[in-house]
């Protein structure tokens, strides 16, 4: 019943959803152009970091220049959904200079997976460099194929790396505590394991595990209480928000809301309670890439919802939360595939679109 009421509310919600400008509540301004960019982060100075998949890391000023950091990521494989992935910045990153990048990369026999590098960022008026580049952590196994490696990246308030990784199309890597696939990982800032994850026991790439049963998890993000959401791709239909707790299994692929893409049923999320079922899911499919969790003041009303950006929906996706609840409120059709988003340091909510000449765009309330 829960599950017709939703379709029924998210065919409604996209029947809303107008694609002209002059019903958004905020004007959008196109800053540059990049070749297929994939994340973004903002630095202390108003200037942003941003990943484009091909393997270029660039510095980009809010006026649209940029210039080239780094573009030569060790055995990094570009290919599918596969390339440069995610940057992020150390919480102490006024004090260490430490950026987080994600990438895949190639292993021996066409075997690829995803990679987590730390390098310290030198910066100057102009541009900026990357020296003392580490990689400190890896997905295991590298297998075949270049879909679903995740490699999303959030810290903690209390300084922990974690790391969304993608089960690679494999499907049962997910459930296998021998391999770090389907799984989100917690991490100490040095790739180190910390001595008090669930499965530290265990030892092995098991330790390293926080949560598992995950598919393709493209966004990950805190909220103001301290809470860990990520959002992941359904197979056919059922995209997933869910509220990551310590230990728990989200159950894919034994279940999930969607189904297989050659007709297979999966058994849904509500026949089998003992996997932590999504807070929220999209049938049919949003697939959601890029999520903040908004903190600013200049959407007034917005401070604390989540925004999601959509490829296929080619959407703008407003998630107000309730504590451990949370629901689509609004939904913008943006007109072009949504990879990633960013708050600015004035309020300004900042878009990433998908693939070839992907704009950067600012968004900001319309003036009255
Ligand atoms: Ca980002
Ligand atoms: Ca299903």
């Amino acid at each position: 019943m829960s599950r017709i009421l939703l379709v029924l509310f998210s065919t409604a919600l996209a029947a809303c959803a107008s694609a002209d400008p002059e019903s958004w509540p905020f004007d959008a301004t196109p800053v540059a152009g990049f070749d297929e960019p994939w994340a973004m982060t903002f630095l202390p100075d108003g200037r942003l970091l941003v990943t484009e998949k091909p393997g270029r890391l660039l510095l980009v000023s809010q006026d649209g220049s940029s210039s080239v950091v780094h573009d030569a990521f060790p055995e990094l494989v570009y290919g599918g959904q596969g390339g440069l992935g995610d940057v992020v910045l150390h919480p102490d990153f006024a004090g260490n200079q430490l950026v987080y990048i994600s990438y895949a990369e190639a292993g021996d026999g066409g075997l690829a997976g995803a990679a987590v590098a730390r390098a310290s960022l030198r910066l100057d008026d102009a541009s900026g460099r990357l020296e003392d580049f580490e990689v400190i952590w890896r997905q295991v196994p590298k297998v075949t194929g270049r879909g679903h490696y995740g490699h999303r990246i959030a810290f903690s308030a209390d300084g922990y790396l974690f790391i969304s990784s993608g089960e690679r199309q494999k499907f049962d890597p997910a459930q296998d505590m021998q391999a770090n696939l389907g799984k989100i990982l917690r991490l100490n800032d040095d790739g180190t394991v910390p001595a008090d994850n669930p499965f530290a026991a265990q030892g092995g790439v098991a330790a390293q595990i926080w949560t598992l049963g995950h598919r393709n998890p493209l966004g990950l993000a805190f909220d103001g209480g301290g809470r860990l959401w990520n959002h992941e791709m359904g197979p056919q239909h059922g995209d997933e928000l869910n509220l990551v707790v310590r230990g728990e299994n989200y159950g894919y692929p034994i279940v999930s809301n969607g189904d297989h893409y050659d007709g297979r049923v999966i058994p849904d999320h509500d026949t089998r309670p003992e996997f932590a079922a999504p807070k929220a899911y999209w049938v049919p499919s949003i697939a959601p890439a890029g999520f903040i969790i908004y903190s600013g003041d200049l959407f007034r009303g917005w401070k604390g919802n989540g925004l999601i950006g959509g490829l296929v929906s080619q959407s703008l996706v407003r998630i107000e939360f309730d504590g451990n609840s949370a629901r689509e409120a609004e939904r913008y059709s943006m007109g072009k595939r949504i990879r990633e988003i960013e708050q600015g340091p004035d309020g300004s909510i900042w878009l990433l679109e998908d693939g070839k000449g992907g704009r950067l765009q600012r968004l900001a309330p319309k003036s009255m």
